[in-house]
Parts: C-alpha cells; structure tokens; sequence
C-alpha cells in the first residue's frame, strides 16, 4: 500500500490546527500507520529538506520547522501520495484552492502549514527517515473495505 508522510509544521500546531488537519486526512479515507509529536533536530531539517539546499529560502525554511514542535504522521492508501497533496493544496497558499488545507488556512508560503510527500519513492523515503520500523504499525481497519475496493 502506497505510504506518505505528513508533517503539520510548527505554524499548525501552535495555530490549535492539528486536530482539523488530521480530520481532513482521515476524512479522506488514508489510513494513520505512524504518528508522533517531536521536536525537529536541525540535522533530521536539513536531511529531509536537502533537496532545497542552495536555494534561497533553505535556511529560513530550516529555521521554520525547527522553530516550535510538530506532528508527523505517516498515512498509506490507495494513491495517498496524489491524495494527500491535493488535500494539502498548492504550495504558494495564494494560489491554493479553497477547499484545500493551505487553502482555507493559509496566506503566505513560509507559513504553509503542512508537508506532503511529493512522490511515490520519495513517501517511501521520508517515511522511513522520520520513523524506525518500530514506530510504524501495520493494522487491517474495520472500514478498510468500504474506502479500498480492492
Ligand atoms: P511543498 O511543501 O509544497 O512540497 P516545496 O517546493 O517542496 O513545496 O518547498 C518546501 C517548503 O519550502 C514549502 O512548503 C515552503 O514551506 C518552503 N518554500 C518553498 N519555496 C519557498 C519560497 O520561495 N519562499 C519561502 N519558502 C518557500
Ligand atoms: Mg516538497
């Protein structure tokens, strides 16, 4: 089952919007296989965020999710990649729909609220850099063959 990892930043959790957030994922059908709240290192930051490394918005965006706690989650469903980043919405909030998560909350894209993987390899990765295999929990949901048909 495909896997995706969801953080609700530092702006969703002193905001009072980590409840409304998970809601709109489990809503949506993904089923939570790992959840914590964590304060992010600066090694675990720039690890996840590599990719941006170079670019002008690297070190505020290190600054970002280190700055206060978060909560991350790993989600898996059908499609939850494509899923959850349209749940999420686009990454500049103003261009986001509404409807969406940036959408209805969000104005500015360094306070965006919450990460979504971006691929199907990368949801793979980034589960596994931000949970130990102990962490992560494999369990059939009663409601499973009412939201998965196969
Ligand atoms: P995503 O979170 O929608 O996948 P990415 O392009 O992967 O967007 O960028 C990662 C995060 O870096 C964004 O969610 C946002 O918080 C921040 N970011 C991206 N581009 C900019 C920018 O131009 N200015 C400030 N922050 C940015
Ligand atoms: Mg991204």
């Amino acid at each position: 089952m495909e896997r995706t990892l969801i953080i609700a930043k530092p702006d969703a959790v002193q905001r009072g919007l980590v409840g409304e957030i998970i809601r709109r994922f489990e809503a949506r059908g993904l089923r939570i296989v790992g959840m914590k709240f964590m304060q992010v290192s600066q090694e675990l930051a720039e690890q996840h965020y590599a990719v941006h490394r170079g670019k002008s918005f690297f070190e505020p965006l290190v600054k970002y999710i280190t700055s206060s706690p978060v909560v991350v989650m790993a989600l898996e469903g059908t499609n939850a990649v494509a899923a959850a980043r349209m749940t999420i919405g686009a990454t500049k909030p103003n261009e986001a729909a509404a409807g969406t998560i940036r959408g209805d909350f969000a104005l500015e894209i360094g306070r965006n609220l919450v990460h979504g993987s971006d691929s199907v390899e990368n949801g793979q990765a980034e589960v596994s850099l931000w949970f130990s295999e102990a962490e992560l929990v494999s369990w059939p949901r009663n409601n499973d063959p009412w939201i998965f048909e196969g």
